[in-house]
């Protein structure tokens, strides 16, 4: 079904628990693809805290991006099924650096920042802006911004100028509901919808909106298979059985080594 076709349709009767919205099901072998990629290694590769230190690994990147608080570590924990790969906090304002992490050496996910966190000093926000603004105009391999919106509060005035930035720098975004698993099924077609029509006014947003629960694991199945659609292809296995080290495996594991660690 093409997207213009699926407009239109509710979160409502069979399409209840639908993890995209307008909803779609994934093929099978989408599915399995996301499940196998996700299932690989997953290693913490570098946090950056300025432009400097931002790691030169050759991989398609994926950023996370959206509020402070809005749950975009416990996502990537969710999606690559460990509990402490990204650290996670009550407190707003944990992450404070880009974090990098590498998947299986073909896809890149970003952990940013979040923005608008009232208790951060105004010094803070104005480095974090700098550095998260350099990172999104500068990375050449980021290939989608998944913005994620607390679907219990929707789109947010300090989202609206992510989402411009992204149309004038003709960076895909695509909008991934988080702590669905808060509402119930009525609440959470009225979350989808709203946020989908705001999303006509932008060119660079991807028509589909992903509803998660990184608690409860909805949504998270389907959002794998649509990112592991980003990663670069398998090595041959003739020359990993042969120990023909790959060149992306090689700048990753310099990153690793040249970084600092996450910090507390
Ligand atoms: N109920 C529920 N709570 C969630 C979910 N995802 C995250 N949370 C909670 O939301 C809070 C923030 O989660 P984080 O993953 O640290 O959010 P973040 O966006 O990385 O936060 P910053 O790094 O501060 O910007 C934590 O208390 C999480 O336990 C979810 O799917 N469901
Ligand atoms: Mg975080």
């Amino acid at each position: 079904m093409d997207d213009h076709a699926s407009r239109g349709r509710s979160l409502t009767g069979p399409d209840a628990d639908a993890d995209l919205f307008p909803p779609r099901a994934f093929e099978p072998e989408q599915l399995e693809a996301g499940r196998l990629l996700f299932a690989r290694e997953c290693r913490f590769v570098a946090g950056a805290a300025d432009p400097a230190a931002l790691p030169n690994a050759d991989l398609p990147e994926i950023a996370f991006f959206g509020r402070s608080n809005v749950g975009k570590s416990s996502l990537i924990n969710a999606l690559t099924g460990r509990r402490m790969l990204a650290r996670i906090s009550i407190t707003p304002g944990r992450t404070r650096q880009i974090n990098f992490f590498a998947l299986d050496g073909r896809l890149m996910l970003v952990d940013l920042p979040g923005y608008g966190y009232a208790q951060a000093s105004k010094g803070a926000v104005k480095s974090w802006t700098e550095l998260v603004q350099h990172y999104l105009r500068a990375s050449a391999r980021l290939r989608r911004v998944c913005l994620l919106i607390d679907s219990r509060h929707g789109l947010k005035d300090p989202d609206q100028p992510v989402m411009r930035m992204c149309d004038a720098a003709g960076l895909s975004f695509q909008l991934v509901l988080t702590k669905v698993d808060r509402l119930g099924p009525a609440a959470r077609a009225e979350a989808a919808e709203s946020v989908a029509a705001e999303l006509a006014r932008h060119s660079a947003a991807h028509p589909e909106i992903h509803l998660t629960s990184a608690d409860k694991g909805q949504g998270i199945a389907a959002l794998r298979a649509t990112l592991a659609g980003f990663a670069e292809a398998e090595a041959p296995r003739a020359a990993v059985a042969q120990g023909v080290p790959r060149k992306i495996d090689r700048n990753v594991r310099r990153a690793a080594v040249a970084t600092p660690r996450q910090p507390r």
